[in-house]
């Protein structure tokens, strides 16, 4: 499959439900309030957060006081821009890093989210564009963390540091660290493990690891990534401020985006906190991690062809 056959076959929830809402309203030149309520409900039921559907109304509202703009799928193209403009600058790219220390991205965030997948998948995709990996499997805290690590990396051929369950998760780091050293790493990825937002030891445990790494190297981890379950709807948002005020973050992977996600939670995490994001997990195979791209969301959840927009 296409990368966007993937975005287009993981969005299809949130585009069916914004596709009912506009099939409503297509060819009318004016819009009741029904309608806009209608609109209203589906952004909102697509988790673009209160704001982006303010933002969308409004503009509908606009466009639809002005003669012949709802034409030729108005509406659509007036939801679009204004989602356009929302998630301008957030591609986050991870460039090449050929011939330096290894760069670390050490994945956080709640239990579940998909840090273990998305570290083996990352992996993966990292080693296929032709740079080399090391994993560190951080998460002591379950014992089956690490062996699912573990498996994924040998279906994977990816190289794992681990350390015994229980064991201290900086020193799994520190280890991986010198590793991916001595091997000339391009990259380390770090698992974590899963912790609740709200448990200040957990976080602590994130502090301590970042402050052994910088013994090695003053500037890792050089990415602090999210991982962000794309299905928790605001829940997904009240993480990443609580992360992000806790650990500085600077990249997102929003996962799960092919399940009962409707696709707009990562809208409202970039609006409010403007992390870039990186990756987009949209399914459980290995190459279901895609680089996330505007263009190809925007067309995921807006379909149809596009007309000019009588502006
Ligand atoms: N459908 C789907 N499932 C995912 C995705 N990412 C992770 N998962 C699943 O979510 C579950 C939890 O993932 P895991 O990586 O163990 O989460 P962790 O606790 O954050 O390490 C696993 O069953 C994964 O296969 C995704 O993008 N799509
Ligand atoms: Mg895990």
């Amino acid at each position: 499959m296409g990368i966007f056959s993937k975005f287009k076959t993981g969005l299809k929830r949130g585009s069916a439900v914004l596709q009912s809402a506009f099939d409503r309203v297509a060819g009318r030149t004016a819009l009741t309030g029904e309608d806009l309520i209608a609109i209203e409900e589906a952004f909102y039921a697509c988790d673009f957060g209160p704001d982006t559907t303010e933002d969308v109304l409004k503009e509908v509202k606009l466009a639809s006081s002005r003669p012949n703009h709802l034409e030729e799928g108005g509406v659509v193209n007036v939801a679009r821009s204004v989602l356009g403009e929302i998630l301008s600058g957030s591609e986050g790219t991870l460039e090449s890093k050929k011939g330096e220390s290894p760069q670390v991205i050490c994945l956080i965030g709640v239990n579940g989210s998909g840090k273990t997948t998305t570290c083996a998948k990352l992996g993966h995709l990292i080693t296929q564009a032709g740079n080399s990996v090391m994993i560190g499997a951080c998460d002591t805290f379950r014992a089956a963390a690490t062996e699912q690590l573990k498996h994924w990396a040998n279906r994977l051929n990816l190289e794992v540091v681990s350390g015994h369950h229980g064991s201290d998760a900086a020193a799994v780091a520190f280890d991986a660290y010198s590793s991916a050293l001595a091997k000339k790493s391009d990259y380390l990825l770090l698992d974590t493990a899963g912790r609740l937002h709200v448990k200040d030891n957990l976080m602590d445990e994130l502090a301590k690891l970042k402050r052994v790494l910088q013994k090695k190297e003053p500037l890792a981890p050089q990415h602090s990534w999210l991982v962000v379950d794309g299905s928790t709807g605001t829940n997904g948002l009240s993480q990443a401020k609580v992360f992000h005020e806790k650990f500085g973050l600077n990249g997102l992977v929003v996962t799960k985006l092919d399940g009962t996600s409707k696709g707009g939670a990562l809208v409202s995490i970039y609006r409010e906190l403007g992390i870039p994001i990186f990756y987009l997990g949209l399914g459980e195979q290995p190459d279901d991690l895609q680089p996330f791209s505007v263009q190809s969301y925007l067309d995921s959840l807006f379909p149809k062809p596009l007309e000019a927009i009588n502006a």
